[in-house]
């Protein structure tokens, strides 16, 4: 004889849950109270959008499935943010939200909000459990469901009496989930892989065009081993940093509005693009019809529906990034060697600006992340916010292997850094991991530094502040006449608040002292706060305006 709740507690510990993160309300109680004397390991953040953005967090530095516990009402619609944002980045989530008893539904009871109609649109699927019983086998089915094929976030919602009703034969969990109309497809086409390898060795000006879905797949090593043999240039998506090593001579840097020269002219100019899990966002394509405008393109990807929604593809192959990618290896029979691409590409790499990295007496953003990236290697984890901080981490920022990189790349959710941060050294308690921020995102999640306290969590912050909504003035600098309305945000004692919550921190002026200002921080036990102060109309540069074409990029001054 089993409660609801309890037979909830022990499906996550049978699906290898160590952790969850979550806020109490009146209709989970009866899950709180079998947290109580379980073994599983709850984290209480300050406000539910901080448990999702920490169960994605968690997600994407693991790999696993991440775990968030709301109750009803306002509890599951501040999810909603932290859903959409792990949907728009596919990222496996499983979110659990305590409902209005079932003899209240749709009663406009107190705290009732119909949370499987509000996250519809953006859940991967979601459940409203009627009966106890049933429990178990969908906790399977919705761990199962947000990590295998496009990975994303998952909904189960169970009312108060179903978490109480006690259950005397509940129904066996299959081992093997079976979906009737959920089956995806893993493997690629062999007829496809055989013309993509033909399609491939017949190119002069190749391009590969590496998304996130390398780094869900784990299909960096297949990646690497493709473009190394065929000697194919590499350019990563936000989401695809870390599927190369920044420093690889293949690498050509990300590309989109504030790619590098050399991959922007790259894609511009090849005859050949393979797209590998990445889905044509607008943020890279520029202007449609002047991305890629002579190249054939193979597009990989897991998800059919991705597959010339926005560009039409010559050569669409459905599958598993990693699995197609090996299947193409298997067929190279060939190596290819250097050619005048290569040599070309090499140039405009050389060529590009290369923004201001070293000490130039002010205090640049820039000289910051490149100096925590000398300091760090590959130790760390980095998390951002989003802005002009989160593409100076991009730009700036040696990646060296996936899942080092962590940030809102498809819904660009300002907040989203500091409780992700949290989560992923929940889940990688080894490594270093900082949050990269702005003072306009911190403050979007900042209650937060509570909970960093409570559980000693090491997460180091960065804010990168420049006292403006910094990306949001960049555009009004550039498109209306510097007109600055209501970007500017005033000074904020953020050493003192993190005193207050009881984060020691440092507030940093003068470029001098940056070294030492990373290094007290990074060698410190705990949280730590570094409130740099940094010149602040500084701008994010190269910048595709929006509606141009990728190559028509804004270069900026040349400091
Ligand atoms: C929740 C949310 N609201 C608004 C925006 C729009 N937005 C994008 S960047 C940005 C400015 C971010 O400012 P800040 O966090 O200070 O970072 P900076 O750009 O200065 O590095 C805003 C308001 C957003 N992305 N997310």
């Amino acid at each position: 004889m089993k409660t609801g709740a309890k037979i909830l507690i022990e499906s996550l510990l049978h699906e290898g849950v160590d952790a969850i993160f979550g806020y109490p309300g009146g209709t989970v109680l009866p899950i709180y109270d079998e947290l109580y004397d379980s073994s599983l390991r709850h984290i209480l953040v300050r406000h539910e959008q901080a448990a999702v953005h920490a169960a994605d967090g968690y997600a994407r530095a693991s790999g696993r499935v991440g775990v968030c516990l709301a109750t009803s009402g306002p509890g599951a619609c501040n999810l909603v943010t932290g859903i959409a944002t792990a949907y728009m980045d596919s990222v496996p989530v499983v979110a659990i939200t305590g409902q209005v008893p079932t003899t209240l539904l749709g009663n406009d009871a107190f705290q009732e909000s119909d949370i499987t109609g509000i996250t519809l649109p953006i859940t991967k699927h979601s459940y409203l459990v009627n009966n106890a019983g049933e429990l178990g086998k969908i906790v399977h089915e919705a761990f199962y469901i947000a990590g295998t094929g496009r990975m994303g976030p998952v909904l189960i919602d169970i009312p108060k009496d179903v978490q109480t009703d006690v259950v005397a034969d509940p129904e066996t969990v299959p081992e093997k989930v079976s979906i009737r109309g959920y089956q995806p497809t893993v493997r690629g086409h062999p007829k496809q892989i055989e013309k993509a390898v033909s399609m491939i060795s017949g190119a002069s000006r190749p391009v590969i065009y590496a998304g996130g879905g390398v780094i869900a797949s784990g299909g960096d090593a297949e990646l690497m081993r493709f473009a190394e043999t065929m000697m194919i240039p590499v350019t990563t998506t936000l989401m695809g940093l870390g599927a190369i090593p920044a420093h690889h001579p293949l690498n050509l840097g990300m590309l989109g509005m504030h790619g590098t020269q050399s991959a922007n002219y790259a894609v511009t100019e090849c005859d050949l693009l393979i797209a590998v899990g990445a889905r044509f966002d607008d943020r890279v394509t520029g202007k449609l019809e002047s991305f890629a405008p002579n190249a054939q393109v193979i597009h990989i990807d897991i998800d059919p529906a991705e597959i010339g929604k926005n560009k039409a593809v010559d050569l669409p192959i459905v599958g598993d990034v990693r699995q197609v990618l090996k299947e193409i290896n298997l067929k190279l029979t060939e190596k290819r060697v250097q050619s005048p691409w290569n040599d070309r590409l090499a140039e405009w790499k050389s060529q590009s600006i290369q923004p201001p990295a070293v000490d130039t007496g002010l205090l640049t953003p820039q000289y910051i992340v490149r100096t925590l990236s000398d300091l760090l290697t590959d130790s760390g984890i980095i998390v951002t916010e989003v802005g002009q901080n989160q593409m100076w981490a991009a730009q700036h920022y040696s990646f060296t292997r996936p899942r080092q990189w962590i940030t809102s790349g498809g819904l660009g959710t300002m907040g989203y850094g500091f409780p992700a941060a949290i989560g992923a050294s929940i889940a990688c308690p080894d490594k270093t991991v900082v949050d990269i921020a702005g003072d306009g995102s911190f403050q979007m999640n900042i209650q937060e530094l509570a909970t960093v306290v409570q559980y000693n969590i090491p997460v180091k912050i960065m804010i990168l502040n420049n006292q403006y909504l910094g990306m949001v003035r960049q555009w009004q600098e550039l498109f209306y006449d510097r007109r600055y309305s209501y970007t500017e945000l005033p000074s904020v004692d953020f050493v003192g608040i993190a005193k207050a919550y009881g984060v020691p921190g440092i507030c940093v002026t003068d470029p001098a002292d940056v070294k030492d200002a990373l290094r007290q921080s990074l060698t410190c036990d705990g949280p730590f706060l570094l409130d740099f102060r940094i010149e602040r109309e500084e701008n994010v540069m190269p910048m595709v305006p929006a509606g141009a074409a990728i190559n028509e990029m804004i270069l900026g001054d040349k400091r």
